[in-house]
């Protein structure tokens, strides 16, 4: 049996080298694995535009000196919301043997591409938000997200406690959640309360979970259900699941954090913060970094609000249209308390 395996992989390995990069004359190719469906998902969005750019950049600058005249290829592959077929799908990835790098980003990802690391040795892996260290194949690159998290929260219970339009007199805000996961667990949802109390101690969190990162009705009906029980300002993270929560808020008068990316178009006059992540200019740096051969791999960074990779965006005609000038000027006190290092938050190793 063992005889019978080595064969195989040794076939397999021979394979490769005859279909993949060698037999393209020497071209870089790159996959980018996105663990779910990038529409509806900023963190996905931002993940392909960001290497899609440092590709085409890429290729324009060096049109001339590229091995053979092949450009940089970059393929995209949309690996869906059925989590359980994800480690099929970047086993059959690692095995063509075919992209010399593959790019994705989740928290969750490391641990099923570490495994393969010793069978396939050449294979390169860069995954963002997400976190493992000593790992030769594999870089991986995270954000403060209690930094994101402790701003949305802020914001949201200044919104409450105010006499806005939409604000209530209790001071309950919500989260909704598309699954429960380490990072949401023991980073976003607690920070998003630490945020909520450091602005006013009397703020409530009501929590909830939809189940999936795609269904937008059962997100409206927890978004619905939390308006009934006195939520106001409701915080989504749920991928396409979102647009429930957006419905919701138009049809019954609640208001928005929005998180990972400006989100302000989404609902004018709703939407009260965008708490974002810079994934788009993170992912564009990377695959630069890649292609010029300067990444560190074995190694974990995380970037917060003072490398520039997390921020509330304060700047958008859409905030200053829908956010009174006291909350603003609150908002930003505490954002560049946190840019300055006066507020000092840590974001814990998950
Ligand atoms: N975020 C999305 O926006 N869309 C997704 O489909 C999505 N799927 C995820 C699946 C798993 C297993 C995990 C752990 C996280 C997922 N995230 C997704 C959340 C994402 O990694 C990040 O935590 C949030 O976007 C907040 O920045």
């Amino acid at each position: 049996m063992k005889y019978v395996s080595a064969f195989c992989i040794s076939a397999l390995l021979l394979l490769v080298s005859c279909t993949g990069r060698d037999a393209s004359g020497g071209g870089v190719s790159i996959a980018v694995f996105v663990p779910g469906n990038i529409s509806g998902s900023p963190v996905y969005e931002m993940l392909v535009s960001g290497a899609e750019t440092a590709v085409a950049e890429f290729n324009a600058a060096h049109q001339d000196d590229q091995p053979d005249g092949i450009p940089v290829k970059i393929d995209i592959i949309e690996a869906g919301t059925n989590q359980s077929e994800w480690g099929g799908r970047l086993t059959a990835l690692t095995a063509e043997g075919k992209y010399d790098l593959i790019f994705s980003s989740n928290p969750s990802i490391p641990e099923i591409i570490a495994p393969l690391t010793s069978q396939f040795p050449e294979q390169r892996y860069i995954v963002l938000d997400a976190l493992l260290a000593g790992n030769s194949s594999i870089a991986t690159f995270r954000y403060n997200q209690r930094e994101e998290a402790y701003l949305a929260g802020y914001m949201a219970a200044l919104v409450t406690g105010s006499s806005m339009e939409y604000a209530n007199p209790q001071k309950k805000i919500g989260f909704i959640a598309a699954q429960e996961y380490p990072v949401m667990n023991g980073i976003l949802l607690p920070s998003f309360i630490e945020g909520a109390q450091a602005a006013d101690p009397e703020t409530e969190v009501d929590f909830r979970i939809v189940g999936n990162w795609y269904d937008a009705s059962k997100a409206a009906e927890l978004a619905r259900a939390m308006y009934n029980a006195g939520a106001d300002v409701i915080l989504p993270i749920s991928g396409g699941a979102n647009q429930g929560v957006i419905s919701a808020a138009r049809e019954l008068g609640f208001y928005i954090s929005w998180f990972d990316d400006n989100g302000f178009s989404k609902a004018p006059g709703y939407v009260v913060s965008s708490s974002v992540i810079r994934q788009d200019k993170l992912a564009e740096r990377v695959i630069t970094d890649f292609l010029e051969d300067t990444i560190r791999f074995g190694t974990a960074e995380t970037f917060g609000m003072a490398e520039g990779y997390v921020d509330f965006i304060t700047d958008d005609p859409l905030y200053t249209a829908t956010v009174p000038e006291d909350i603003r000027e609150k908002m930003a006190a505490a954002a560049a308390d946190i840019r300055l290092g006066k507020t000092l938050l840590p974001s814990p190793a998950l």
